[in-house]
């Protein structure tokens, strides 16, 4: 959910195709988002200022030789791999759990990204999960898929955007017991109860990984005090997502082969935990530096942590809300399942008052989570680079107390 992007397609909205339902100008800017993301339109540094014509090849060249560079660096790199194998809940103070805890905090600050290995959802689950998704949940006609609705903007069933083969529902408290049985209700006539209790037991695990990542946040910063009152705030969701595979030759437009993904956003709920579920890579952070490093699990027990604006707003920019993007090109439909943390709508995110002093001021005013999701929805809210800021970053809060 809630990671209020649009999804992008492809060549077809590259090359002008405006998808339906969509007002003008949200479908230029999403056609602006799409070449930049399929890299056809320039990036903010003027690279087509060449010096003199007759140095075109050699300059291009470098240029090219340069952005290979940066970007093998930046696969090189990788993302920081924080194995939480035999640290749960229980061994909060531990030497393990202290250990893993450094490296959390590290991660969040500096990438608001990392790899988990966590081997409390077993690969035979995670394997049952995949088989759902492909052969149950997707497969169901569409009259049944969109009985997922919800009350909150991006809480239910997405999909059927035009030209964009990208289809996703989505289990409101998921880990909760009434979470899975609700859902399968409205989607089987029998309720699937092998479906509700796989996705219970899954999103119950996903959680407690949520729940020790942010409660090490916490405990970083010194301000493990709120972690009850944190927890309380929060709901999960845990949405299924499916990117069609792009085909071959055949689906070529215009000499132009199709595209499928995500663009690139930042997620505005606390933390995102996602699970790639078959074996097509496509999920992409941003490095802080302008490269895009691929998020490959390097295990069957991998997942991706991603923080949110929330966290960001929360811990008065402490943990970084990274860019990221899904970049599926291939020939292989990808699916994947993210256990979000969202906070309630009336939740006001603020950061506790030993977070903020006179060398580190409050970089957001106070908000109503519900309010900010709501203004993310706008055509404002979708078009401003960093949402947050524009909602309520330190020069919106003083335009704000001026008018
Ligand atoms: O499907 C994925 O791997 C990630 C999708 C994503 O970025 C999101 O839903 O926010």
């Amino acid at each position: 959910m809630i990671t209020l992007v649009v999804l992008c397609f492809v060549s077809r909205a590259a090359s002008g195709a405006v998808p339906r339902g969509l007002s003008l100008s949200f479908a230029l800017l999403m056609q602006q988002a799409l070449k930049s993301l399929l890299g056809l339109v320039t990036p903010a540094i003027d690279f087509d200022r060449e010096p003199c014509l007759c140095f075109r090849v050699g300059w291009a060249e470098k240029r090219e030789r340069r952005m290979a560079a940066a970007v093998a660096a930046a696969q090189e790199r990788g993302l920081p791999k924080i194995d939480f194998t035999g640290v749960g809940q229980a061994d909060t103070g531990s030497p393990s759990w202290e250990a893993v805890r450094e490296q959390v905090m590290q991660a969040l600050g500096s990438y608001g990204c990392f790899e988990a290995v966590y081997d409390r959802v077993t690969p035979q689950l995670r394997g049952s999960i995949l088989e759902m998704a492909a052969e149950e949940l997707f497969p169901l006609p569409l009259e049944a898929k969109i009985k997922n609705t919800s009350d909150k903007p991006f809480g239910g069933y997405l999909g059927q955007i035009s030209g964009f083969d990208y289809e996703s529902l989505a289990i409101t408290d998921a880990p909760l017991p009434h979470g899975a049985p609700r859902f399968c209700g409205l989607l089987w006539p029998d309720g699937n109860p092998d479906f509700c209790e796989k996705a219970y037991t899954f999103s119950k695990k996903l959680g407690e990984l949520e729940e020790m990542v942010r409660r090490m946040v916490l405990e970083s910063l010194g301000v493990t005090e709120y972690h009850e009152e944190q927890s309380a705030s929060i709901w999960y969701l845990l949405r299924f997502s499916k990117y069609g595979a792009v085909g071959d030759g055949e689906q070529e437009e215009e000499g132009e082969r199709k595209k499928a993904g995500y663009m690139a956003h930042r997620d505005v709920n606390t933390l995102g935990i996602v699970c790639q579920l078959n074996g097509v890579d496509g999920l992409e952070v941003d490095s802080g530096d302008g490269q895009w490093i691929p998020a490959k699990p390097s295990s069957p027990t991998s997942y991706f942590v991603i923080a949110g604006d929330t966290f960001r707003a929360w811990s008065n920019g402490r943990v970084t809300a990274p860019l990221h993007r899904v970049n599926v090109g291939g020939e292989d439909t990808r699916y994947s399942v993210i256990l979000f943390s969202v906070p309630k709508d009336e939740a006001v995110i603020q950061a506790p008052a030993e977070l903020v002093d006179e060398r580190r001021p409050t970089l957001f005013r106070p908000f109503a989570f519900g309010e900010f999701l709501r203004f993310c929805a706008t055509e404002e809210g979708m078009k401003a680079e960093c949402k947050l800021s524009a909602y309520c970053g330190r020069a919106a809060a003083a335009e704000a107390a001026e008018a």
